[in-house]
């Protein structure tokens, strides 16, 4: 196996005998083929849309196919092998569909026609077509950046799609670029744009994703959420997926179960449409690497709807539950039957037997600034610049994850000058949204906007706010950008903020193993991309 897609990479190089994440030789391998075999399919998907023989069957294969791979989300082997199975029928099901019709597309990649059937034949084509089967290095770097990218651009299609929002380009994108990651005949410069278009359709599918939520659950609102507990049962809901988070509180509801938050689900305590139910309480813990302890003291089952799982323990396995493309072998999964919703009754029965949550925590946080609800405060945002009671905003946005040197943004957030104010989006925020960091004038220090995909609401607020203060460049704001990552969501982040024309990035803990010191070079000299150091330095060069 060779696996370097996450900030947590063995030795800041990559996994090469087990993943620090806990995935293992075999899944990371079988991880591999799946998204060769997807490349595969979409070499004739492309084609039948062209002649409107298009497939949303396909689209939505590979969409899922791409999500399962990010890290964190599906440890179980059986899984992609079944995945890689199903992809090489669909792949050849679109290919004689094609021919049929006079369509036939002539491919000699090895993708378009290799095939397999038993896990043998698998296991072998997989180490033939990992990561370092790429020669060179900036040129493998680069289709790394392009394939975690659309492993992002995936996941967010994923949350949209479940609730009906749809981009044909988007599922497009993501294919010609899984084709192209397979292209010899491309430069460097070739893939570099490429990379940049990536950005642009990452743009997209958060506006997509925003669009779907808000339409559909309303608009984040200002919130305050309680960290505390009830004396009732609960439920415990991580990941991204609303969707799943709804169907929850609906069938809850009267049973005298108790739901709650947990991670990334936490930016639903902020849409109306939740609020509604007097079951939900609020939010449960911290950010996802914590789980294994906070699980554990939750003493109620624990549905993950994405990403990040943590490889549970012996003490709390039999309560945890997966759904969507999360997966781990011996946890029970829940998937709707064609055509319905997904049926929660069991973990429901759980719930009742279970004794309360214990409590780890009391009080409340505030959240819920995502664009709507800040615009709604521009004037007084406009003012407090002006008035120079804010001179800076730092956007923290991104990921948590488990290593020490994390607590250097705690420790930043803590020295920030008082007139600045924290814009964040992801499970970056837990290293501080529990800090007293007070207010400016009303205006709390830390805007949570929501999730990762919501950073999406972040770049809406710095293009407000160039527009009013009648800036040519959103580079002229005041505002820093000291980004944590940790997995593949945040390099779709990324890829959209540069896309948006920001500059100056900060990226931490550590710069991405995935970069060859060529390409690094290229996001330096071009976007002025840099790591962090330490807080005092970094507070000098970025806010003062
Ligand atoms: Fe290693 Fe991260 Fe890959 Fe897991 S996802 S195997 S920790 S690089
Ligand atoms: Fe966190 Fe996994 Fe990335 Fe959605 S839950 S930000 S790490």
């Amino acid at each position: 196996m060779f696996c370097y897609q996450c900030q947590e990479a063995a030795k800041g190089t990559g996994c090469t005998v087990r993943g620090v994440c806990g995935k293992t030789e075999d899944v990371s391998n079988f991880q591999d083929l799946l998204i060769y075999v997807l490349k595969g399919i979409s070499i004739y998907n492309l084609k039948a849309k062209e002649v409107s023989l298009y497939n949303e069957k396909a689209d939505k294969f590979i969409m899922e196919g791409l999500f399962s791979t990010i890290t964190n989300a599906n440890f179980n082997d059986e899984f992609f092998v079944g995945r890689i199975r199903v992809g090489l029928q669909l792949r050849n099901e679109i290919r004689d569909e094609l021919q049929k019709t006079g369509n036939a597309v002539e491919s000699n990649v090895d993708a378009a026609v290799w095939f397999g059937d038993t896990v043998k034949e698998f296991e072998d084509k997989a180490r033939e077509v990992g990561i370092l089967s790429t020669e060179n290095e900036d040129v493998r770097s680069l289709r790394e950046l392009i394939t975690y990218g659309i492993k992002g651009m995936a996941a967010y299609a994923k949350h949209a799609f479940v609730l009906d929002y749809k981009d044909k380009d988007i599922f497009e994108f993501m294919q010609k670029a899984l084709i192209a990651t397979l292209d010899d005949s491309l430069t460097a410069d070739e893939l570099v744009a490429l990379t940049m278009e990536t950005g642009k359709y990452g743009v997209n599918v958060m506006a997509l994703l925003d669009s779907a939520n808000t339409t559909t659950y309303g608009n984040p609102e200002i919130t305050k959420v309680s960290i505390g507990v009830r004396n009732n049962p609960g439920i415990l809901v991580s990941g991204h997926d609303l969707k799943d988070f709804e169907e929850l509180l609906k069938q809850t509801e009267g049973t005298g179960v108790d739901v709650y938050t947990h991670s990334e689900m936490l930016p639903a305590n902020y849409y109306p449409a939740f609020k509604k139910y007097n079951h939900f309480v609020g939010n449960y813990g911290n950010a996802w690497w914590q789980q294994d302890k906070e699980f554990e003291l939750f003493n109620g089952p624990i549905l993950m709807t994405t990403n990040c799982l943590v490889p549970p323990k012996d003490s709390y396995k039999d309560r945890v539950f997966t759904t969507g493309v999360v997966g781990f072998k011996g946890l029970k999964h829940i998937e709707a039957e064609e055509g319905k919703a997904k049926d929660f009754s069991e973990i429901i029965e759980l719930a009742k037997k279970s004794q309360a949550p214990t409590e780890i925590e009391k009080g409340e946080i505030v959240g819920g600034f995502a664009h709507n609800a800040v615009l709604s405060l521009a004037d007084k945002v406009v003012d407090a610049v002006k008035s120079g009671a804010i001179k800076k905003f730092v956007v923290m946005a991104g990921c948590d994850g488990r290593v020490k040197g994390r607590s250097y943004y705690t420790d930043f957030a803590n020295e920030l000058p008082q007139d600045s104010v924290i814009l964040t989006a992801g499970c970056a925020k837990y290293r501080y949204n529990k800090l007293e960091l007070g207010d400016i004038g009303g205006i709390p220090r830390v805007l949570d906007a929501g999730q990762c995909n919501d950073s999406y609401s972040l770049a809406v607020i710095a293009l407000k706010l160039k527009e009013v203060f009648g800036l040519e460049d959103i580079n002229e704001l005041p505002i820093a950008y000291n980004i944590a990552w940790y997995e593949q969501k945040a390099v779709i982040v990324l890829l959209a903020l540069l896309y948006l024309g920001v500059k100056n990035i900060h990226l931490g803990p550590t710069l991405p193993a995935f970069l060859s010191p060529n390409v690094a070079k290229v996001l330096v000299e071009n976007f002025g991309i840099g790591g962090i150091t330490n807080v005092q330095d970094d507070i000098k060069k970025m806010v003062l």
